[in-house]
């Protein structure tokens, strides 16, 4: 596979490159990474030398379309949705898409039955032996990889497996075990480097890691959930009252 390079008559070769990598960034291509290809792969894709390659870099580079991290590659600066998310609000994150307009999808990265390491048996209050389902999933808006996800939930809460389809919200709630309330902490972490690969940002990026433990109604603990969003693409928002004996004393 090529790209054509058309010089417009007087025009630079490498000007030339800047307008095709400009037009093949801006259309997509290369949209499930945000680390430019190496530059072997570019001078052959682009049928054009180093020194052509390089020139054309650095002027995107200036222009704010590429940026280098030193010994990490040279990455794209793309518009990632920025998601403003209330954090005292129980919803699952194809709903909390779905309310902002973008398209929430997964790509799976671990779906199985296991028998849960300790921290899940004391998270969730099983037994060592009994199981749970495991669900790992890279998830997108719009295309874009916002978070990594590692969700455990104990076998009992979702009988049928594999019926876990887009939402493992709407599963649990389809069997009748719909997470009521929550608990969350968060706290900011850098990304290892194959979690910045799954989420297309340069190794070491920061990112907000949580953990979430949900309750059905009864005080079941119905899952425990490892997530890592991207700094960059979310606020937590927080809704900040007076505690109710600091209201009446005001009144
Ligand atoms: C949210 C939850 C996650 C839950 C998931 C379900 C946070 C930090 N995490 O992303 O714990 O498992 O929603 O989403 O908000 P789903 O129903 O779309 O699979």
């Amino acid at each position: 596979m090529t790209l054509t390079v058309e010089t417009a008559p007087g025009q630079k070769l490498y000007r030339a490159v800047v307008d095709a990598l400009r037009r093949e960034i801006e259309t997509g291509r290369f949209a499930e990474t945000q680390l430019l290809p190496a530059e072997r792969v570019l001078c052959e894709l682009l049928e054009v030398s180093r020194t052509t390659l390089r020139k054309a870099i650095a002027d995107l580079i200036a222009e704010g379309v590429l940026f280098h991290r030193h010994g990490a590659g040279t990455f794209i600066h793309r518009a990632t949705p920025r998601v403003e998310q209330p954090s005292s609000r129980l919803t699952s994150f194809t709903e909390d898409m779905r309310l902002r307009g973008l398209v929430a999808s997964s790509r799976e990265l671990e779906r199985g039955v296991f028998l849960p390491t300790p921290e899940e048996a004391m998270m969730l209050g099983v037994r060592p032996n009994d199981r749970v389902f495991r669900l790992g999933r890279l998830r997108l808006a719009d295309g874009s990889p916002m978070a990594i996800e590692r969700a455990a939930v104990p076998i009992r809460f979702l009988p049928e497996q594999d019926k876990v389809g887009d939402s493992l919200y709407e599963a649990l709630s389809a069997g009748g075990f719909k997470p009521t309330r929550g608990l969350q902490r968060l706290r900011a972490t850098l990304l290892d480097p194959a979690d910045a690969k799954l989420l297309g940002v340069a190794p070491d990026s920061p990112a907000l890691y949580i953990q979430r433990i949900a309750y059905l109604a009864d005080g079941a603990c119905v899952e425990f959930t490892k997530s890592w969003y991207r700094a960059d693409a979310y606020d937590f928002v927080s809704e900040l009252t007076l505690s109710p004996p600091a209201r009446k004393a005001q009144r």
